[in-house]
Parts: structure tokens; C-alpha cells; sequence
């Protein structure tokens, strides 16, 4: 962080690169610390996924002219956003594109896709042009790039900054603090870009000490971002804790937020919550960890937190990550006490390809674990299977096995209640699954994973003949026959394929 200079920071404005409307929880933590470190300095939040498409650059060049801010601290949550799942038209143009049997729907497809992919495109050069506008208008203004996007391609991003920019990768208050208080080392990882463009790299030396976020002071974020209320109808994401100690072979949340577990305050946790609630009728809270539930010690925190909620007779409901590990029955219990909303989960229906994942828990276990919500006074939740089909290992049976699964859960939570998501490994770099790739030819080493390039963006999303196939075209044919909303189309789509398969 050589180019940080011990120059006092009075002012900083964030900016909240476009995306799909989302509350913005990461530079709401961020811009909280930072107030509570340093209550002197001036803040303000522009968040531009509220502002309309063709006023963003000239709402984003008032704000940095009248405010005249020392920092520009971007925050970038989206960048390589194919995950395509049934709620996302996406999922159905690659579908068709490759596998529809009908030609003219492939053209059709063939149309649509090229104004994903240019919007995808465009909406990353925009953002780009956003920091070299900030640039040009005030060239000795530091600028800062935060978010998941940059987590995980930060050393692709720092190339196209402009100079004296800095990258932060993983969680923010650490860094940002070095860099307002100009440190020249961060415990945070970081890409810095001085005057001359050269690019230096920091490490990460710690991990941020969590016990040390408490409940955002929600008056003081309201004052700097009045627009917060445009979120507080819908889902609010509350962090309990940061990292994860599993390696699934698909996943990088270990990357982002580190391999330790880390906690805040259960009080805390709640006290954010309940300010949510009474300051704003927040019903509904995301708890936007890796996984809410995972190790055998974060489950004792997940009933710290959930014995608060049901103390102080909180009325809301909540979700997030789910794994079912450690789950007994009186946990089960208080989850549906708390305000349990849905179970979101990763699923699959064999050991073989939960092993090859190295997902790292038992089938069995996991199908008791259902089976105690069940008995301890489930009622209507929607329990939403997030399943990695066709990942490497995938063959007739295991899919066999799963949709085998699938029905068990239909007969325990009601079909209705039972939410397949018809979903497919995403490679990430850095991965397991990635290197796996490149090792069988799937991938060429040097790909780019942020190329344009559709077609590699296409084989970025695994699903492989031959099951690709059958899965796609059972998908195709079970949007054809879905004339009404009473069915959900994961679950029709499964059944397909278990008639495909049969036939096989
Ligand atoms: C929870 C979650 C969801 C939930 C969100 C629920 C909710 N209401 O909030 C749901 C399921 C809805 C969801 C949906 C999607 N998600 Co999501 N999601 C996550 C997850 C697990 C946590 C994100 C989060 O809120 N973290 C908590 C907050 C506090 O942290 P944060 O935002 O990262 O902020 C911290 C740092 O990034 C940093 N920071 C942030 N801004 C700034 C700014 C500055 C200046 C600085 C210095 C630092 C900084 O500091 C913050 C505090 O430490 C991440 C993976 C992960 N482990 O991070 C994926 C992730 C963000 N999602 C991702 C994607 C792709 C999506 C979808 C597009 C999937 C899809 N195909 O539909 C959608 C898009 C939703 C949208 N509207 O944009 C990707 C985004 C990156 C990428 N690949 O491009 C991630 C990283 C997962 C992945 N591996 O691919 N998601
Ligand atoms: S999928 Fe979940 S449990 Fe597995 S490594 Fe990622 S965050 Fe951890």
C-alpha cells in the first residue's frame, strides 16, 4: 500500500456499482464501522441499482462534484452472474440454445442470448467507466473497489482501474480503516494501483475481528443513505458471522470469507434485527453468512441467536444458507420457534456424489435431519433444493437416486412445499472443480474467466452431454406443458426426467 499517503480523509462517498435490486449490506457494514471509528469524517451512500439506467453517470457526477469526497469507494457485488436457475430467464435460452430439438427456437435463443451477453458486457465496461470518470473529475480523489465481484476477480479488476486505486479483496472494515487512516500495510487483502500504474499486492495477514461489528447504528445509515427504505419490504441481509471450513469442490465462499469461522455478538446480531424491525416493520431477514448453519460450534451460535429472537418475541421471518449437520430436534424446533421461513439448502441425492463434491456430510443424516423439522411442528415452509445436477460423477443412476430423494420429500413436506431448483455447477476460478476441469481438457488452462466469450461462457455453466441433454430437454418440455401456475417447474422437470430415464 505504498501509495497511501498519511493525508487526513474528511469525506468519503460510496458507490454502489448497478445490479439486480438487492440491499446493499456490505458497504452499509462498511460505511457503520468506518462512522464508528472515525465520526469526524463526512460519508454518504449513492446507490446507483435505484437510479435509472440513463441517469446513472450524471447522477454519479453531481454527487462527486458537490460532495468533493477524498475517497470514491465503489462496492461491486455482481460480476460473472451466470448461475441461471428457473427464476432467471437465462436459464431458459441456454437451455433452448443448445438443446431444443426445434430449430427456430434455437435461433430465437441464439437472438436473445446475444443481448445477455451484451448486457453483461456492457454493464462491466459501464462500471469501468464510472471509476475513470471519478478519475478524470477529481484525479487526486482516492478510489477504492470493494464486493464480492472483486473478492473473486480482483486481480483481473485491477487492471482495468484507473490509477491510485485501490482493491480490496473479502471483507471490508479492515482494509478501508488502513486506507483512512493511511497505514501503509492492511490486514485485508488488497491490489493497489499507484500514480504510475504499477500494481502491488498485499497479503492478508489477519482475519477481521468480528465480535467487534455491532448492530449497525441504522439512524446514522439513514442519515447518509435516505433511500434505505426503498429495501426494508423485502429481505434484509444480516451477517452473523464470516468464513467457512468446508471445501466443496464447486465453491469459493472459503475464498472470500476466509477458512475460519468467525462470530459476532449474538446480542448484537440481534439488536440489528430488532432495530430493523421497529425502526422500519422489517419482517424478513437473509442471514447473508456462507452458510448460517454448518459447523458443530456455529450451530450453538445459530441457538444463541434464534433464543434471543424468540425472547424478545421478535415477529419476523427468516432464512439463509442452510446445512443440516449438526441439526437436532430442539433446534429444529426453535428455527420454526424464530420464524424459520424456508429451507435453503444444496441437495443431492446420493453419498457417491455428495463424496465427490467433498461436500462433507451424510445422506442419511441429512434425510433425518428433514424428517425432525418435520417433527417438531413443521407447517408450510418451503423447502428449496439448491441441486448441483449433472456436476462431474453424475450418471443415470445418482440422478435416479436423487429424484428418488426428491419424492421422499414431497411425502414428508407436501409437494407443494418442495422447491427443486434446477441448477448446475457455475466453475469458479480457484476451485476444485475448475482445476478438476482443466485437467480432463473441459477447459484450456489459460481461459479467461471473464472472457465475452459465449461459448466459453457457456461451458462455465457445467452440464454436459449426454444427462445435459435429457435434463435440458426434459426442462423444455416441462415449460411447454406448465400452462398454469399450480405446478413449479423444477418439480415437473424432474418427473421428465425420470420418465427420460426410465426409457434409457
Ligand atoms: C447471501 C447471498 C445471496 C442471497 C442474498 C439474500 C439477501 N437478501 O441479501 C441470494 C440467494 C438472494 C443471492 C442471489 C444472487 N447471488 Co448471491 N450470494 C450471497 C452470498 C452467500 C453472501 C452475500 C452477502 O450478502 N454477504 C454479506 C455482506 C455483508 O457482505 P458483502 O456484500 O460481501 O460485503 C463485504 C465485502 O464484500 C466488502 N465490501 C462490499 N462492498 C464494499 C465496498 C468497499 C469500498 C470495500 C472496501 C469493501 C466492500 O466488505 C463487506 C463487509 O465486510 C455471496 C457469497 C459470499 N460468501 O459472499 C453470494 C454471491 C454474492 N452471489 C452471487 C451471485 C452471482 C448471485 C446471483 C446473481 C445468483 C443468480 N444467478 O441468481 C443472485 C443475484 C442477486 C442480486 N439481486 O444481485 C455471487 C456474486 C459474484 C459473482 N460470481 O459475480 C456470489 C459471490 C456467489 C458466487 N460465488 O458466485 N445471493
Ligand atoms: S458450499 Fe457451503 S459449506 Fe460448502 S464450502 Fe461453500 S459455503 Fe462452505
Amino acid at each position: 500500500m505504498s501509495e497511501i499517503k498519511p493525508k487526513k480523509v474528511k469525506s468519503i462517498l460510496y458507490v454502489r456499482f448497478p445490479c439486480w435490486k438487492i440491499y446493499p449490506g456490505g458497504v452499509i457494514y462498511v460505511a457503520d464501522f468506518i462512522h464508528k471509528q472515525h465520526p469526524e469524517i463526512k460519508q454518504e451512500i449513492l446507490d446507483l441499482a435505484l437510479v435509472p439506467k440513463a441517469e446513472r453517470k450524471q447522477v454519479l457526477k453531481s454527487r462527486v462534484l458537490a460532495f468533493a469526497p477524498d475517497i470514491v469507494a465503489f462496492s461491486w457485488r455482481n460480476m460473472q452472474s451466470f448461475g441461471p436457475h428457473p427464476e432467471d430467464d437465462a436459464l431458459d435460452v441456454v437451455m433452448n440454445f443448445d438443446h431444443s430439438p426445434n430449430l427456430w427456437q434455437r435461433i430465437k435463443a441464439g437472438i436473445s442470448a446475444v443481448s445477455i451477453i451484451y448486457e453483461y458486457t456492457a454493464s462491466r465496461v459501464r462500471n469501468f467507466a464510472f471509476m475513470k470518470m471519478v478519475r478524470k473529475l477529481k484525479p487526486e480523489t482516492k478510489i477504492v473497489v470493494g464486493g464480492t465481484a472483486v473478492s473473486i476477480f480482483g486481480k483481473y479488476v485491477i487492471k482495468k482501474c484507473p490509477v491510485n486505486t485501490v482493491v480490496v479483496v473479502g471483507e471490508g472494515e479492515p482494509a478501508m480503516l488502513s486506507i483512512v487512516n493511511g497505514e501503509s500495510t492492511t490486514i485485508g487483502e488488497c491490489y493497489c494501483k499507484d500514480s504510475q500504474g504499477k500494481i502491488n499486492y498485499t497479503n492478508r495477514t489477519g482475519n477481521f475481528n468480528l465480535s467487534k461489528l455491532s448492530a449497525v447504528d441504522f439512524e446514522y445509515v439513514e442519515s447518509i443513505f435516505p433511500e434505505i427504505t426503498e429495501y426494508t419490504d423485502d429481505f434484509i441481509g444480516v451477517h452473523t458471522k464470516r468464513g467457512c471450513p468446508y471445501q466443496c469442490h464447486f465453491c469459493l465462499y472459503n475464498k472470500i470469507e476466509g477458512h475460519d469461522q468467525r462470530y459476532r455478538d449474538p446480542i448484537e446480531v440481534v439488536n440489528e434485527i430488532e432495530s430493523l424491525n421497529k425502526r422500519y416493520g422489517v419482517k424478513k431477514i437473509w442471514f447473508t453468512d456462507a452458510q448460517f448453519c454448518s459447523t458443530r460450534r456455529s450451530t450453538h451460535h445459530v441457538e444463541d441467536i434464534l433464543d434471543e429472537i424468540i425472547r424478545r418475541k421478535l415477529k419476523i421471518q427468516w432464512t439463509g444458507y442452510l446445512r443440516l449437520n449438526y441439526l437436532n430436534l430442539e433446534l429444529a424446533r426453535k428455527m420454526l420457534d424464530s420464524g424459520l421461513a424456508s429451507l435453503d439448502l444444496s441437495f443431492t441425492g446420493t453419498q457417491e456424489i455428495i463424496n465427490t463434491l467433498t461436500l462433507g456430510y451424510s445422506l442419511d443424516q441429512q434425510m433425518e435431519a428433514f424428517q425432525m423439522f418435520k417433527d417438531a411442528g413443521y407447517t408450510n415452509q418451503k423447502v428449496k433444493l439448491y441441486m448441483p445436477l449433472n456436476a462431474p460423477g453424475e450418471t443415470p443412476l445418482t440422478l435416479q437416486k436423487t429424484i428418488e430423494r426428491i419424492k421422499d420429500l414431497y411425502q414428508m413436506f407436501g409437494r407443494d412445499n418442495v422447491l427443486p431448483f434446477i441448477f448446475f455447477i457455475g466453475i469458479q476460478p480457484g476451485t476444485p472443480v475448475e482445476k478438476l476441469l482443466i485437467k480432463q481438457g473441459y477447459l484450456k488452462k489459460d481461459y479467461n474467466p471473464l472472457t465475452f466469450n459465449p461459448f466459453i461462457i457457456k461451458r462455465l455453466l457445467y452440464n454436459p452431454k449426454p444427462l445435459g441433454r435429457v435434463i435440458a430437454r426434459s426442462y423444455l418440455e416441462a415449460v411447454k406443458l406448465l400452462d398454469s401456475d399450480s405446478e413449479y417447474i423444477g418439480r415437473a422437470t424432474m418427473d421428465i426426467i425420470e420418465r427420460k430415464l426410465r426409457r434409457v
